[in-house]
């Protein structure tokens, strides 16, 4: 398969990310409206939608490509095998955004035979678009941005979550503890695309999170890349 420029590629993220953003925003009056329920998690009909509105921008540009997305992944063999992989999360943050908080995003990343090579992160109710390739520097509304210059973690702004099938017996708290004791601050947003858009663009220091979803950290993981950072996955996701 000819090798698509990287330039091209962030254009279609970002009409994707948009589409799935803005059909989010512009229909938050159903942001209640419940498909299924979950202890620590919803799925909401605007999931699907957004998510369906994002893969038919995808299907438009690049109908011979895969796509993987967070709605309609789970367990489902891929239809279409490409070196193209687009990897869909058409509202991150959905407890946020169910609740009505206005932290909330979509992401849409693609990579070329495993590598992540553009990606974009769309806050509406934030009006924040964050964008990267690996031949543009990653990007806040247009304006280049980079990584924190603090180098204290005691001075650091630690950004985490904890995943949907968190119980007191397993690692987030433990690990929650250990770091709050000797950064700054920890924070927990809820949206880990935003959260490591925050180390992007400076806000904060670093991100970890346990039991995270690729769809979730795609996007704003290079992002972090191109802005001068570093991420890191450790173990299958
Ligand atoms: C969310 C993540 C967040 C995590 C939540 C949830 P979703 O993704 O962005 O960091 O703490 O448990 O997984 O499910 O809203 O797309």
């Amino acid at each position: 398969m000819k090798k698509i420029p990287a330039k091209k590629l962030l254009e279609c993220a970002i009409d994707a990310v948009k589409t799935a953003g803005e059909h989010a925003s512009n229909n938050s009056n159903r942001r209640r409206n419940i498909v299924e329920i979950f202890r620590h998690d919803v799925k909401l009909q605007l999931d699907i939608e957004c998510q369906q509105k994002a893969e038919h921008v995808i299907r438009k540009r690049f109908p011979k490509h895969s796509i993987l997305g967070e709605e309609d992944s789970f367990g489902k063999p891929k239809t279409v095998m490409s070196d193209y992989e687009w990897i869909v999360d058409p509202i991150d943050g959905t407890v946020n955004f169910h609740h009505g908080l206005r932290s909330w995003c979509s992401s849409v990343a693609v990579r070329f035979r495993g590598e992540v090579v553009a990606g974009a992160v769309f806050a509406p109710e934030l009006g924040e678009l964050y964008t990267a390739s690996i031949d543009t520097p990653a990007r806040l509304n247009g304006k280049v941005i980079t990584v924190s210059k603090v180098d204290k973690l005691s001075d650091s702004l630690i950004m985490t979550g904890l995943d949907k099938n968190t119980d007191s017996s397993i690692p987030p708290y433990a690990m929650l503890k250990a770091i709050a004791g000797n950064v700054q601050k920890a924070r927990l947003m809820g949206v880990a695309a935003l959260d490591m858009c925050q180390v992007a663009c400076g806000r904060a220091e670093g991100y970890f999170e346990a039991h995270i979803y690729i769809w979730d950290i795609a996007a704003a993981g290079l992002i972090v890349r191109q802005a001068g950072g570093k991420s890191e996955q450790i173990g299958k996701i």
